[in-house]
């Protein structure tokens, strides 16, 4: 059975091969459905077994044609149109595409000029500087092509968390499904909320391990199995991820939660504490120990356990042995905000941009996800790829925004849109818009979208310089990375935290996966300065509003409160703060 994940892929892919012979239009209805089958709870193929092409057809975004084509991918595990575009241009695209600074013009001239098809191709021919002699293309750029190729390989291996997250979500409910299970509980490095994950590790209570482990190994999507055991299996999936499931009775559940859950600096910290005690502890739990007798005393739950150990509890997103375990002992550990604390999302794109939908429907969709108040940011001009807004535009909007929130009033919505941006930094630090636009504005967000190479004094400058402009309220992604795929920007991040106490600027923590920006080390100098903050997410499309999560996860491995995070507050205080005319 095609998952939704294949079958978006060689949507990307199709988009990929179309964007590259320079067909309008067309590339990003593609990506738009890859977009869309990639978030759905369902698989498709269920979806279209059960209701055949009319079901299909029925996803939002997908037209006949397209519905064909998945059909096809369903049934055959090819499409012939994605073959007949290979077969013009053999180049591994789902590879390439991943390079950074190569897009789909220079993927088909390295191809046409080079006969590049592979990554290895691309590395041989940047390393015998090949690269720099073909029009378009520099010594700079094949340096970047070089940078970006070791950045790949250092970092596969890895998964970002919220791509695999409904994944491991899935896994772990029908471990819980099954006959005889008590509990089960994702622990590791996805418990912590790490922004990229090793493996996965799953804990469960069961006095009756068998039959579970037999499920396990025998899941339709496992393609290895590299242990099977009664207390410990692990096995490989069709993605690539890694799977250990362990089982364990129910006496010592939390310390083996707290053993698994990591990390393992924290364990190490706990098991000295212990040890100072007079106790031991290890995965079956907290013992106290006199000569050659030890007597069980805490294990049953985590919270026993670290009172035991004399600690406040600590949640899974702090315990990487960076002070924690010092402000537990001290009962001084911060109240973290919580998963269901936002009421507003400070960064939101339309279709006035690169968005997939209108200004109504993504407050439609914000108040379903349990938001009170969004920021509609649509790019500026700089950003032409994306239709960025100009000064008339932008006033255009304003109005359209206003008759947004009458409707919604009107049906007694408890929603609120709020006028934005998200103005490009020049290079100079001067902004995208007018000051006489900006001040017009609920709400201004800035970021860099272009000059990443800049000497760190002209980085910190600039974006220094955007902070003094009196109109800035947000710097969104301060550090400008996408994880494995484009390193942060050179930046003095301790400036820029210390400008914007100074200048009264919030800092934003992106909460897309693949950007959290800042990342947990930043957040915890924001609180430590007192800069607030705040978790967006980004959101193009109606279900990024479901990363949030990701970004509060970030936010409380940073150790951030709801004080620390503006948009956990309620508007009014918010438009204080911002200076908001009602
Ligand atoms: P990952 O998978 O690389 O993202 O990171 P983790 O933290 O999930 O690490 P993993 O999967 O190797 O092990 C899961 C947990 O098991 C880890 O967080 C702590 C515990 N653990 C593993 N090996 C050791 C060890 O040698 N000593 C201690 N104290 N704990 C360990
Ligand atoms: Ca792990
Ligand atoms: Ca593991
Ligand atoms: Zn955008």
């Amino acid at each position: 059975m095609a998952s939704n994940k294949s079958v978006a892929e060689i949507l990307y892919d199709i988009a990929e091969y179309l964007n590259i012979d320079g067909v309008p239009f067309k590339p990003r209805a593609y990506e738009k459905v890859a977009e869309t089958i990639e978030g759905l709870e369902e698989s498709v193929s269920e979806i279209y077994q059960k209701g055949g092409i009319k079901a299909l057809e029925d996803i939002p975004g997908i037209g006949i044609s397209i519905a064909e084509k998945i059909e096809e991918f369903i049934k055959t595990g090819k499409i012939k149109y994605y073959e007949e575009l290979k077969k013009k241009m053999p180049v591994e695209i789902d590879s390439l595409r991943k390079v950074e600074g190569l897009g789909p013009q220079s993927i088909k001239n390295l191809y046409e000029k080079l006969g590049i098809r592979t990554i290895g191709d691309l590395e041989k021919a940047a390393r015998e500087k090949k690269i720099r002699t073909l029009e378009g293309f520099g010594e700079k750029s094949e340096e970047k092509i070089l940078k970006s190729l070791g950045f790949l390989e250092k970092s596969s291996g890895r998964f970002i968390l919220g791509f695999v997250m409904p994944e491991v979500e899935g896994i772990v409910k029908r471990i819980h499904d099954q006959r005889d299970v008590e509990k089960a509980i994702v622990t590791g490095s996805v418990r912590r909320m790490k922004e990229t994950i090793g493996d996965v590790d799953i804990l469960a209570i069961s006095k009756n391990a068998e039959p579970i482990m037999n499920y396990f190994v025998r899941m339709p999507e496992v393609v290895k199995v590299t242990a099977h055991g009664e207390t410990k299996s692990a096995i490989k999936l069709k993605s690539g991820l890694n799977v250990d499931l362990r089982i364990v009775p129910k006496g010592s559940y939390g310390a083996a939660l707290n053993y698994f859950t990591g990390s393992k600096a924290h364990n190490i910290a706990l098991r000295e504490i212990a040890i100072k005690k007079g106790m031991k502890l290890n995965e079956y739990g907290l013992f106290k120990v006199s000569g050659k007798k030890e007597t069980f005393v805490a294990g049953r739950t985590e919270e026993e356990l670290y009172r035991a150990l004399g600690l406040q509890y600590i949640e899974p997103e702090m315990r990487e042995d960076t002070g924690e375990i010092e402000l537990a002992r001290e009962n001084k550990l911060p109240k973290l905000i919580g998963y269901g604390d936002l009421k507003g999302d400070l960064q939101v794109q339309t279709n006035w941009t690169d968005g997939s939908d209108s200004i109504e429907t993504m407050a439609r969709e914000a108040v379903k996800s349990g938001l009170e108040y969004i920021v509609i940011t649509d790019h500026t001009k700089r950003l032409a790829m994306t239709g960025g807004l100009d000064k008339k535009r932008i006033k255009k909007q304003m109005e359209e925004i206003d008759k947004v929130n009458k409707k919604l009033k009107s049906e007694g919505k408890r929603m609120m849109v709020l006028k934005g941006s998200e103005c490009d930094i020049l290079k100079d630090g001067t902004l995208d818009l007018p000051d006489s636009i900006l001040s017009q504005l609920d709400v201004v967000g800035v970021s860099v979208h272009s000059y990443f190479s800049l000497s760190r004094e002209e980085q910190t400058e600039r974006i220094k310089r955007a902070m003094n402009n009196r109109n800035v309220d947000i710097i969104f992604h301060p550090t400008g990375r996408v994880i494995q795929k484009r390193e942060a920007y050179d930046v003095d991040m301790d400036e820029l935290i210390r400008h914007a106490k100074r200048t009264n600027t919030i800092l934003e923590i992106d909460a897309l996966p693949e950007r959290a920006d800042l990342k947990d080390e930043y957040i915890r100098k924001c609180v430590a300065a007192g800069v607030k903050m705040s978790i967006d997410s980004d959101a193009h499309t109606p279900r990024h509003f479901q990363i949030l999560r990701y970004g509060v996860a970030q936010a409380r491995r940073g150790f951030a409160e709801k004080k620390d995070t503006i948009n956990a507050w309620p508007l009014a205080k918010v438009r204080k703060l911002l200076k908001i005319p009602h």
